[in-house]
């Protein structure tokens, strides 16, 4: 099983470790080949060495690209010293074997974290190097392959004792391998990257593409680097262990924001502080949103953080306790104090006032984190299904009918202004309810959900019973509201009830076959009702 060590190819970018490593193969007796800048450093040290190109009998050319790439180099690398035929080629071609091939290849990755231009970059693809170290760990049955520094040291002692063994060798492949396949997936992810959002064409494959049992490759998750950032306490429930992960160099969200304050993150703050962003960051006007269980037992927006976080509140005091609550806008010190008053478990923020820190601060249980509104969230979302996962293209505000001016006005009189904005509120609310969704809006801010249902009629009735219920002071919220559903109403019985509480407008995306029914419905009672075109199912 042992291979002694009898000639050396060296081509290493980093030289850690080369100068010992030379003088310890010379001093074995190994005969040493090496590149460029490689071998002058070999030779600085008085080692002597074989240029390359006094192999191949070509030039380095093409500004480097091409230096090892020659059936000199490759069939001194590649044949099979068990394989009579192979020694018998090498013989007739005049080409001497290699027993080590150290490699380490151009720094791709660390260019490419120094911002360096496009053109640096795709100089540091490495094509040569990656091709030495794969060609030998192919070939380990003969060649010892090192792409490590931290194995120079027994590499020396194996050339100057009888070689790798093959148990030995294969170890070092299996290394080699894993090294050229990181490398080519942050390759892979780097040449993809300008793709990123464009989720048709480098995410989600064309259908012909999509063969029967074709195996597909996504280069956003090529080798997807993900950072352990710490295992949490436990996962949805004591029993899971469970932990967070970070996209390494990934766009900085949620999991890489900072924890400003508090006890650490639990799975399900993590779970619910992505749906209260979700809600809050949509908004340009300031928001906030109180999330229970992923989703919102309130939302509103007003001319400040704390009216629209008082409002927020005034939709479900009741479920708001242990809540938890993100604000599109630096958290004052009037909204710190309210916040205080109320068992809240997380505050996601793009900032806080000094003064609301300190308030906040004062909470030992309250986790607050800091995370830019300027934060893109991904533009293609993945759910695990058993077996593999579903992936599709994030749900945005991405369609002409999310706007009012494309909405088609199906029922009743137009609305304008304060009723106008509320619809468009709704609208924009209820994509973050859990479906079926029906979402009573009133001043900018929600004052019943019916979430999560698996009726709509169902969703309807809930959105009203809470409305007139949680407000606490006996008045029917309902009436007067305007009403937002995700999806449309299959029968015209939902819209009925609501009708019956006293909504005043409701705006859907329409499309159901029944259609026809539901706006009659709307236009008997003079509701206004506004068709999107688009819903907005949320699961
Ligand atoms: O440009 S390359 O892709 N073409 C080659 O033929 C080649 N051969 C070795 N890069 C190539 N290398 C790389 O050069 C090695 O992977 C190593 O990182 C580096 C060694 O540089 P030097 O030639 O200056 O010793």
């Amino acid at each position: 099983g042992f291979h002694p060590i009898r000639r050396a190819l060296i081509s290493v970018f980093d030289k850690t470790g080369l100068a010992e490593l030379a003088a310890g193969l010379h001093q074995a007796g190994v005969e040493i080949v090496s590149t460029g800048s490689t071998a002058a450093r070999i030779a600085q040290t008085g080692v002597p060495v074989t240029a390359v190109e006094q192999v191949t009998e070509f030039p380095e050319m093409l500004d480097g690209r091409v230096k090892t790439l020659h059936p000199r180099i490759h069939g001194g690398i590649l044949a099979d010293r068990d394989n009579p035929e192979h020694v018998r080629t090498l013989d007739d071609h005049g080409i001497a074997a290699f027993d080590l091939v150290v490699v380490n290849l151009y720094p791709f990755a660390e260019t490419v974290a120094s911002g360096a231009a496009e053109d640096e970059i795709i100089e540091k693809i490495d094509i040569g190097g990656p091709s030495m170290v794969r060609a030998a760990a192919k070939n380990h049955s003969s060649v010892a392959i090192v792409v490590d520094p931290l194995r120079y040291r027994e590499t020396v002692s194996a050339a100057q004792g009888e070689g790798f063994s093959l148990a030995a060798r294969k170890r070092l492949a299996a290394l080699a391998f894993a090294h050229t396949a990181s490398y080519d997936t942050a390759v892979a992810r780097w040449t993809a990257a300008e793709f990123a959002d464009d989720v048709d064409t480098a995410d989600i494959p064309a259908p012909a593409t999509l063969g029967e049992g074709r195996k597909v490759e996504f280069p956003r998750f090529a080798g997807l680097a993900l950072d352990r950032v710490q295992t949490l306490r436990y996962g949805e429930n004591s029993h899971q262990p469970a932990a967070l992960y970070a996209e390494h160099n990934g766009r900085p969200g949620l999991a890489q924001a900072s924890v400003l304050h508090g006890k650490e993150m639990s799975y399900n703050n993590y779970v619910d502080a992505d749906a209260a962003v979700r809600t809050a960051y949509d908004f340009d006007d300031p928001a906030v949103a109180i999330i229970k269980h992923a989703n919102p037992c309130g939302a509103a927006t007003a001319a400040t953080i704390a009216e629209a976080h008082r409002a927020a509140h005034a939709c479900d005091p009741l479920s708001a306790f242990g809540g938890v609550i993100a604000a599109n806008r630096e958290v004052s010190a009037e909204m710190a104090s309210a916040i205080a008053e109320i068992f809240t478990e997380v505050v996601v923020a793009p900032a806080f006032e000094p003064e609301a820190l300190e308030i906040l601060k004062r909470k030992k249980n309250v986790r607050l984190i800091q995370l830019s509104s300027q934060h893109s969230r991904d533009p293609v979302e993945y759910k695990q299904i058993s077996g593999g996962m579903l992936l599709q293209a994030s749900d945005r505000f991405q369609a002409s009918g999310d706007e009012p001016s494309g909405w088609k006005l199906a029922a009743g009189p137009a609305a304008e202004g304060a009723q106008l904005q509320d619809l468009a509120f709704a609208w924009r609310a209820v994509r973050s309810v859990k479906s079926n969704a029906i979402l009573l809006a009133k001043n900018q801010a929600t004052v019943g959900i019916g979430m999560g249902q698996v009726n709509r009629l169902d969703s309807c009735r809930l959105a009203v019973q809470r409305a007139n219920t949680l407000g606490g002071d006996g008045v029917e919220r309902a009436r007067g509201s305007v009403a937002a559903s995700d999806a449309f109403f299959p029968f015209a019985d939902g819209l009925q009830s609501l009708v019956a509480a006293g909504v005043s407008a409701v705006v859907q995306p329409g499309g159901s076959q029944r259609d026809a029914e539901v706006i009659a419905a709307a236009e008997e009672a003079g509701l206004t009702m506004y068709l999107t075109g688009t819903r907005h199912f949320y699961h």
